[in-house]
């Protein structure tokens, strides 16, 4: 890029600090009313932007990398997960993407453990039943859920998340079992006590909690299938802060129905904003604690992931290799 102040499309509405920073720095066009772009918007934005800022709504496909002029350089996503773009297309066409890691680390960190508790401690079916008025006074057998000190958390993707979630879920007294690609250092597995699966089915049938927290990739799409949930212990209990195809959704909510699996902890859907009416059926009845895609919401960690944002650009415009820079993936 050879302007010092390239053309940046952002596509939704960033924290106020965010734009003031970009708008000084770049030739900014933003969202103000934050819907989300439609498809003639984005060819749009792809033809006209030096650099794109998308979020994970914003459906990046081949397809439309293939109809952007030759000014864009830079897809900058305002997201860990790059699942919403075509990274491979892109590379195709020399465009470099560009993601916001750490920043959002221990902020979904925290809600996974926040799941994990209100689901085996019936933290919402609690709060509503009080605002419902249907609590008569304190009773021995009202409202029990279930410990969590000295059960077995399996953590499926034990990245940079997966380990925070780990450090987290130890000192609530849970021993730490997870399934990676690859082990994590000799270092980390003694801090965290933890054991690795090679094989994720082994890992399921023996645990109590699982908790997804590896990137959705076409290898990772269903991971937890209609197979898989069949192999989990009747009194386990999912969590999910990561995507929503990672699980086969219809094949969970058939296991909570039927008892089959406890109860499901979800951040995420396969098809959002959309919701199955019969996993709203399953909160209602205390069965699932469902959550609109809130993990990473701090207003410290979004003003964080624009700072990353900016950081990329602005490396790419001095000629440098964007510090956040994601390749494609074999898989
Ligand atoms: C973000 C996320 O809020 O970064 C991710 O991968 O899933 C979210 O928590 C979202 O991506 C913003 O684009």
């Amino acid at each position: 890029m050879s302007q010092m102040k390239p053309l940046v499309v952002v596509t939704r509405k960033l924290p106020d600090s965010v734009e003031t920073r970009m708008r000084e720095l770049f030739d900014t066009r933003f969202n103000t009313d934050d819907k989300p772009m439609s498809r003639a918007q984005l060819v749009e934005s792809v033809n006209t932007a030096e650099v794109l800022v998308p979020t994970v709504t914003d459906n990046i496909d081949a397809a439309l990398i293939n109809q952007t002029g030759d000014q864009l350089k830079l897809i900058a996503n305002f997201g860990n997960g790059t699942d919403n773009v075509d990274v491979a297309a892109a590379a195709q066409k020399g465009i470099i993407v560009t993601n916001t890691p750490n920043v959002l680390t221990e902020d979904t960190a925290d809600m996974t453990v926040g799941l994990l508790i209100a689901v085996s401690r019936r933290l919402q079916e609690g709060a509503q039943r009080l605002e419902r008025g249907h609590w008569k006074g304190w009773s021995p057998t009202w409202m029990l859920g279930h410990r969590i000190w000295g059960k077995r958390l399996g953590i499926i993707g034990m990245g940079r998340i997966g380990t925070a979630v780990a450090r987290r879920a130890k000192a609530f007294g849970l021993s730490i079992h997870y399934h990676n690609r690859q082990k994590v250092s000799e270092q980390v597995e003694l801090e965290l006590e933890a054991t690795y699966w090679d094989s994720l089915d082994q890992m399921l049938t023996r645990m109590d909690f699982i908790s997804i927290n590896c990137p959705h990739t076409p290898a990772t799409f269903h991971l937890l299938s209609a197979r898989r949930i069949a192999l989990m212990k009747p009194n386990a209990i999912v969590i999910n802060t990561a995507r929503g195809d990672l699980i086969d959704e219809i094949a969970m909510i058939d296991a909570l129905e039927n008892e089959k699996l406890a109860g499901a902890g979800l951040d995420v859907f396969a098809h959002e904003p959309a919701l199955s009416h019969r996993l709203l059926k399953l909160a209602e009845q205390g069965k699932a604690v469902i959550l609109p895609h809130m993990g990473s919401a701090t207003i410290e960690g979004r003003m964080e992931m624009g700072d990353r944002v900016i950081i990329n650009i602005r490396t790419m415009c001095d000629g440098h290799r964007p510090p956040d820079r994601v390749l494609p993936t074999d898989n």
